[in-house]
């Protein structure tokens, strides 16, 4: 129990102030299994990018992990809001964090997961947020997939699934890639080859393969000429495709090591993953970027 203690107050020290600090059992074996072991195996998840780059004020050395993590959440500054902190494989310290809120009052009071954010790859700074309705429903997640310090993935869902992914493949902050997808299937990818913020190639996808591709070699915004079958975008599609797989195996792996926290049974069910679209959306609608 001294030890529980001690942990705890780690944790709080760790977590600031602001949010009352639940404490996750989970954590405590995570992080005595992981510390008389050496690791919890949850490495070998990880990407070989996310072995090796760190993102700026982070570190490998978990003792020496920053006091700030580059949170993603928007929970300090809010009591009625409950953190629990709790650690992933190979984590030695919490690298996981859920934001919970509760709602109604007496019998019908229930606690629900709002927002989870994780150091995928162990290196003290947060680098994947997911924020969640009151059903439990994933409405967006960001993500640093680079390590890099930057958001350059940013998720929408709509009843819960997903309809946008944006991408940033230059690294300057902002998108250049944008996937729009409705039942379930990518409809249309739009990107931006000179970085001005307009889209310059349209990508028709019919029936998950890719149909045709209009370019604007211009940039004056309408197409000049279409392509048919470009093999090399789509193989381009499966390299994203596989990226993006393999942040999220290292983030579900996170999520089923680090526990629950006590989430409502509906906003436990969203947190086991990315569930894929399975029922047409309203949310095909391009933006206007
Ligand atoms: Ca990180
Ligand atoms: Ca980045
Ligand atoms: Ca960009």
């Amino acid at each position: 129990m001294n030890t529980l203690r001690t942990l705890s107050g780690l944790v709080s020290w760790r977590c600031g102030h602001g949010g009352r600090f639940s404490w996750v059992a989970s954590f405590a074996c995570g992080f005595l299994a992981c510390a008389s072991v050496g690791a919890c195996g949850g490495s070998k998840t990880l990407g070989a990018d996310a072995k090796a780059v760190t993102a700026p004020g982070g570190t490998k050395d978990q003792s020496q992990w920053p006091a700030d993590d580059h949170s993603l959440c928007a929970w300090r500054d809010k009591p009625e809001l409950e953190v629990s902190e709790s650690a992933g494989p190979g984590a030695l310290r919490p690298n996981v964090r859920r934001v919970y809120k509760t709602f109604g009052d007496f019998e019908s009071r229930r606690k629900t997961l709002m927002c989870r954010e994780i150091d995928t790859n162990l290196d003290g700074i947060k680098d994947v947020v997911r924020t969640f309705n009151p059903k439990g429903e994933a409405l967006r997640e960001e993500a640093d997939r680079n390590y890099d310090g930057r958001v350059d993935l940013w998720l929408n869902f709509v009843d819960g699934r997903l309809a946008e992914e944006d991408v940033d493949t230059n690294n300057d902050g902002k998108p250049d890639v944008w996937k729009f997808y409705a039942n379930g299937q990518l409809q249309r990818v739009r990107r931006d080859r000179n970085f001005d913020g307009k889209p310059d190639i349209w990508e028709i996808f019919a029936r998950g393969r890719l149909e045709r591709v209009g370019f604007d070699d211009s940039y004056d915004g309408h197409v000049d000429r279409w392509d048919r079958d470009e093999q090399l975008k789509y193989e381009a599609e499966a390299e994203d495709r596989k990226a993006r797989n393999e942040m999220m195996n290292a983030e579900m792996a996170a999520r089923q090591d680090a526990g629950g926290g006590g989430a409502a049974p509906g906003a436990e069910s969203s947190d086991a993953g990315t569930k894929p679209p399975v029922k047409p959306s309203k949310s095909a609608t391009p933006p206007s970027k």
